[in-house]
This record gives structure tokens, C-alpha cells and sequence, in this order.
């Protein structure tokens, strides 16, 4: 499929004139009852309230357009039918398929990438059976239940699976908790073991290369702590890895795969997450978040902007960041469960599209990726909203709420539930932001036209939740579709890494030869190890 740059597509030029006198929300009556209400786009359990974006018709209609000349939707069922999507045209590059929607891609009778599903079912018929075992047979050396998980991974293999288990742990099966070590930071290990009973706690270590030195450190940190606790490591540890991965060894406990057309920050709904989740959910759940997902992948199909929640989603991003100008996006969750989704997000998002060249390896004419960051509100209002309404950065906010609380555990005071102060808060914010506030007084003024748009559903459950993991991992793809650039390496990742070995080699051959000098081999590095203190001067 020939990909256009974005600033070939006709439409983009329509738009460029579109944005220089975009719609006034600050007007009186601009926000009306039609505007509103017709300003929705709705898909299964989530409503997209648009209202406040600075859209009318006629950008709707030319970003149908650009989403149309762009084939972004063909793009995506081409990446969902197993096109090696992660490549960049004459360079060396990942050169993979991405279909981490084949995890999920079980409800529907014939998936569109059946070997990478069948391989899916096959690690679901696993996790199946060990839960299983967990619930009937399977004890420690005690004969006593496994109460916890420590899950041992960074990167994908933490912030999504983590993500998901804080947004539903009022979900959590009674009696298991989990903990996460991800961090090389030794403080984040001890401070995670310091409160566990290790002889009923399992290590599920996930490393999809099984190489990444954060995680193998840790696992051996953490195999220390039971060898020290007099406990066979074997009985305890969990892999998910790469099949033929260095962590593809008998020597655990249970194994399961992960592959390599699945990638590390796509990952949650694999057995990345599902090991894990399934543990401290129980199987049926996991497969409700798989259910979830596949519900939003499947509405991700439809051509129409304006009934596809990512595609409306990912247009409207590209509306604010390329064409209205605006550097970056908050994701702002009124729901105390979704407290890692930003952090999810912020992964997700800016390792994806945070990219200079095309997939023809051309520098970009134009903005990729936005600053995505976020925190759940109503916490955020009394910290940066300030900023947001008043400051010299326009932000454009994507709220996220729910109708209804988890516990369904709530206090009425003043006549209002918790809930319903919560959900007042929110879109208080939207229509403050959207329509500002005239005064006299410049301290007390509020410019408006500030864009923002709601996603709201009833519950976060584990359906919802899988849902709202795919309306943003699709919208990401989205986005790099109509960006022309590849959303599934990480290449801006590596040099980092390196330097970081060569630091390391250093300071290894300190230890073994105190007259060690690095000063001719790599004088900045050695120089900066000695200002930082690191090494004696
Ligand atoms: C995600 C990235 C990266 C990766 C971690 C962990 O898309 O590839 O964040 O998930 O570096 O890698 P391993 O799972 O191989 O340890």
C-alpha cells in the first residue's frame, strides 16, 4: 500500500485554511443544546462528548476527508491481517507484523490472523489450566495457597499490565494481592519484598527478549531474597517470554509465550498482563478485557469519523496538534482506578509516535506525536489546572469518566453522592475550558477555547476497561497511519541503553583492577562518571 505524507493529502491544505479561524466556543450560545447533543460519537460502552473541541461541520467533514485520502482504516486492517507494518522502507529496521489485536480476536469465528490467534488460544488453554491448578492443587512447600504476585518486568511488560490491574482491583479475587518491581532502583525491590511472605508469593518475571538488564537484575535480586529465605526458587518463578528467549528455560515454575509480532507497549492483553491478571482477577475476567477489546478493535473498522470512537478520537488529536498547534494532551481520568493510565499512555503514545522520519526514511515536514501526560481529577484541579485555564500553553484535555462508581459504595452529603460530585467536577472542566469566563478583571479572566473532549461510560469494569486499552492503542495507530510514520519500533530508545553498558563496562573493570582508567577509551563517559561522583577522582 503506497503511504502519503500527511502534508500531501489535499485535505490537510483544506484544513490549514480551516484552522486559521476555527469555531469560537467563547460566544454566547455557542454551546448550545443541538451543538451538544448532536457532538457525540458513541461505540459499545464509551460516548465521545466532542461538543467542546473547536469542530464544526465543515472540519468534520474535511477530517472525513483526510482520514479517507490517507486510507487509515485500510491501514489498519491491513496491520490486523498480519502486514508487516513495523518496517521502514530500505533501512534495517524491526520488520515485523503487529497484531497484537490477534490476541483478542476470539469472539468473532474467523479471525483475521488465525495462525497468531491460534497461537493466542493455546497460551489462554495454559493460563486456563495453571489458574486452575492455583485454585484446586497447586501450594507451596507448606501446602499452602499462593497469596500474592510479584511481577518482575519494566517498560511494556510493567506499565500497561500494572495500568489494568490498579483500574480494576475492586475487581480483585479476596485473598491475592499483587506487587510490581520494575525499576533497577534496588530501593524498589527491597521496599516491595520488605512486606511479603515469600513462601506464598509467585514471581511471574516477563521479558519478552529476556535479556533486559532491569529484569534480569531484579529476578536475581529477587531469586536471592528466597534462596536467603530458604526457598526453592523453582517452586516460586513464572516466565512470559520470547519462545527461544534466554528466558526460555525449564527452569521455572510454568512458561508462557509472547511473540514477536506483538509489541512490548501493546502488550497488555497477552500473557504480558494476563498471567498476572488472571491470578489476581481470575480467568473469566481476563477474558472480559479481551472481550472489551475486541469490541473497540471491530468499531475501529468503521469508515465513518464520526461513529468510530478512536478514529474521531485520533483525527480530533491531530486537529489541536498539527493544525491548531497545541504541543501536548492531557489525559485526565475522573476514576481513581485508572491512577497508571497516563503512565500507560504516556508509554503507549510517545514511544509509538514520538518519530522524525517517514516510513520511507524522510525526515518529517511536520509534527508527529504530542506530550501526552495526565493524572486522574479531581486531584489534578487543585494542582496544574491552573495552567490549563489560565497559563500561556493551550492543553488540549481528553477527560475520561464514569457514570457509576465500582464499589457502588458511596456517601450522600449535601444531597449529591461522591460519584455525582466527581462527575460534576469533570464536566464543569470541560465547559469551563471550552467557553471561559469575560471579566473585567484580568486575574479573574479565563480566554476559553480551550479544546477538550469526554469519554464517558457507565462502570470501569474489566470489559470497559479492555475497551478503553483499544480505543487508545488504536488511536495511536491511527495517528501514525495519518502521520506516515512507524508506530511500533523504538529505535530512540537504544543509543541510551548503550551508553549505559559502556558506563557499566567501566565500572566493572574498576572493581577488578583498582589502576583501571577509561580516560583514553571514552573520555566523556569516564570524566562524567568522575563529576558525578560515581568513581573517585
Ligand atoms: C515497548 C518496548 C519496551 C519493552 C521493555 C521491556 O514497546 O519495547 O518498553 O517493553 O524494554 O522489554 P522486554 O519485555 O524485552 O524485557
Amino acid at each position: 500500500m503506497p503511504f502519503k505524507n500527511l502534508d500531501q493529502l489535499p485535505a490537510y491544505t483544506t484544513l490549514q485554511e480551516l484552522a486559521k479561524s476555527p469555531v469560537d466556543l467563547t460566544c454566547h450560545g455557542a454551546m448550545n443544546r443541538e451543538r451538544i447533543r448532536s457532538y457525540i460519537c458513541s461505540n459499545d460502552s464509551f460516548d465521545l462528548l466532542y461538543a467542546t473541541q473547536r469542530v464544526d461541520d465543515d472540519v468534520l467533514d474535511t477530517l472525513q476527508q483526510l482520514a479517507d485520502e490517507s486510507k487509515v482504516v485500510d491501514q489498519l486492517l491491513a496491520m490486523k491481517q498480519g502486514e508487516v507494518m513495523n518496517r521502514i522502507d530500505g533501512y534495517d529496521s524491526e520488520n515485523r507484523q503487529v497484531l497484537h489485536t490477534s490476541c483478542r480476536d476470539l469472539f468473532a469465528g474467523s479471525p483475521m490472523a488465525a495462525e497468531a490467534t491460534s497461537q493466542a488460544e493455546r497460551e489462554l488453554d495454559k493460563l486456563k489450566a495453571f489458574l486452575a491448578d492455583l485454585d484446586a492443587r497447586l501450594v507451596n512447600s507448606e501446602g499452602k495457597p499462593f497469596t500474592d504476585m510479584v511481577q518482575v518486568g519494566i517498560g511494556g511488560s510493567d506499565l500497561g499490565p500494572r495500568a489494568v490491574y490498579h483500574a480494576l482491583s475492586a475487581y480483585q479475587t479476596p485473598g491475592r494481592r499483587v506487587h510490581f518491581i520494575s525499576n533497577v532502583d534496588p530501593d524498589d525491590a527491597v521496599s516491595v519484598l520488605a512486606g511479603l511472605d515469600l513462601s506464598r508469593t509467585l514471581v511471574n518475571v516477563v521479558s519478552k527478549s529476556g535479556t533486559t538488564l532491569e529484569t534480569l537484575t531484579n529476578e536475581e535480586f529477587v531469586r536471592a531474597a528466597y534462596v536467603k529465605a530458604g526457598l526453592d526458587p523453582s517452586l516460586h518463578f513464572i516466565a512470559v517470554t520470547g519462545e527461544g528467549s534466554p528466558m526460555d528455560s525449564p527452569k521455572y515454575l510454568r512458561s508462557f509465550y509472547m511473540f514477536d509480532y506483538i509489541g512490548g507497549r501493546y502488550s497488555a492483553t497477552s500473557m504480558v498482563g494476563g498471567v498476572m491478571l488472571g491470578f489476581a482477577l481470575g480467568y473469566d475476567s481476563f477474558v472480559d478485557i479481551l472481550r472489551g477489546a475486541n469490541i473497540v478493535d471491530r468499531a475501529a473498522e468503521e469508515r465513518d469519523i464520526r461513529k468510530n470512537v478512536p478514529l474521531l478520537l485520533a483525527l480530533l488529536g491531530i486537529w489541536n496538534h498539527n493544525l491548531l498547534g497545541c504541543e501536548t494532551v492531557a489525559v485526565l481520568p475522573y476514576s481513581q482506578g485508572l491512577i497508571r493510565f497516563a503512565a500507560h499512555l504516556q508509554q503507549c503514545d510517545m514511544e509509538s509516535n514520538g518519530k522524525s522520519i517517514t516510513r520511507q526514511g524522510k525526515f518529517l515536514s511536520y509534527q508527529s506525536g504530542p506530550i501526552v501526560w495526565g493524572e486522574p481529577g479531581t486531584n489534578g484541579q487543585h494542582a496544574f489546572y491552573q495552567l490549563i485555564h489560565q497559563g500561556t500553553t493551550i492543553v488540549p484535555c481528553e477527560f475520561i469518566g464514569f457514570r457509576k462508581s465500582q464499589y457502588d459504595d458511596d456517601i450522600m452529603i449535601h444531597n449529591t453522592s461522591s460519584q455525582e460530585k466527581l462527575a460534576a467536577n469533570l464536566l464543569a472542566q470541560s465547559l469551563a475550558l471550552a467557553t471561559g469566563q469575560k471579566s473585567e478583571n484580568p486575574n479573574r479572566y479565563f480566554p476559553g477555547n480551550r479544546p477538550n473532549s469526554i469519554l464517558m461510560a457507565d462502570r470501569l469494569t474489566p470489559r470497559t476497561m479492555g475497551e478503553l486499552l483499544a480505543i487508545y492503542e488504536t488511536k495511536i495507530a491511527f495517528q501514525g497511519f495519518i502521520w506516515n510514520i512507524n508506530s511500533f519500533d523504538q529505535e530512540g530508545v537504544q543509543l541510551g541503553k548503550k551508553l549505559a553498558n559502556q558506563l557499566l563496562d567501566h565500572l566493572s573493570a574498576c572493581h577488578l583492577d583498582e589502576s583501571y582508567s577509561g580516560i583514553s577509551s571514552d573520555p566523556a563517559g569516564w570524566t562524567l562518571l568522575q563529576a558525578a561522583g560515581i568513581i573517585d577522582n
